[in-house]
Formats: structure tokens, C-alpha cells, sequence
């Protein structure tokens, strides 16, 4: 009994210090429409990027179709893709993020 309740304080320990919560990479895809100003706003106010930072993913975005805006839990993923889906509503742009598991 006691060897058990002492394991599971072992195995907490371990889970705290040793395991991070999974990550999930926060993908925008590119469109035609969405102008690239209101791209690049959104990634300085949704994902706290300086102009520069802003300015280089949007471009990427523009040119390979795909990119990372950031990596976090699942639950703050989740979160800002929802923040970037009511700002691009908002304004009736079809700008779209995904969330897949960071590799
Ligand atoms: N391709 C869009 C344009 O030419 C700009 C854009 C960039 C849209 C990144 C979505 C994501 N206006």
C-alpha cells in the first residue's frame, strides 16, 4: 500500500518536472483576398509579432500557401485560432489558421 501511494508520488513528480504538455503549431493559410495589412495586423495582435516578424510571415504565407505563426497547448492554440476566425469574420475576410501537432 504504502510502496504504491509512494510510487504515485514518484510518477507525479516525474509528470510535472519531466513532461511538457504536447504542442501544436498554429498554421495560417494563405488566400486571394484577405488584404496583406490586416494579415499582418493580426499577427502582431493575435500572436504578439513586431511589424518586421509580422511582415515576414505574412509573406511567407503569400508565397508558400503556409505558416507558422506560433507553438503552444492545445488549449491556447485553440484560443488564438478562434481570435484570428472572429477578426477575419469581422470583416468578412477568408483568412484561415489550422492547428496540427508541432513535429
Ligand atoms: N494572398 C493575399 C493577397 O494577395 C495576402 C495573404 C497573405 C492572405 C497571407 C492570407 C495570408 N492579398
Amino acid at each position: 500500500i504504502d510502496t504504491d501511494i509512494h510510487q504515485d508520488t514518484v510518477l507525479d513528480r516525474q509528470q510535472s518536472k519531466l513532461a511538457p504538455p504536447p504542442m501544436y503549431q498554429v498554421v495560417m493559410l494563405n488566400d486571394d483576398y484577405t488584404p496583406m495589412e490586416f494579415v499582418v495586423n493580426v499577427l502582431r495582435r493575435v500572436f504578439g509579432k513586431s511589424e518586421e516578424e509580422a511582415a515576414h510571415i505574412m509573406l511567407k504565407v503569400h508565397h508558400e500557401g503556409r505558416g507558422v505563426c506560433g507553438v503552444y497547448p492545445r488549449d491556447i492554440a485553440a484560443t488564438r485560432i478562434e481570435m484570428v476566425m472572429q477578426l477575419a469574420q469581422a470583416r468578412q475576410h477568408p483568412l484561415q489558421c489550422i492547428m496540427e501537432p508541432a513535429p
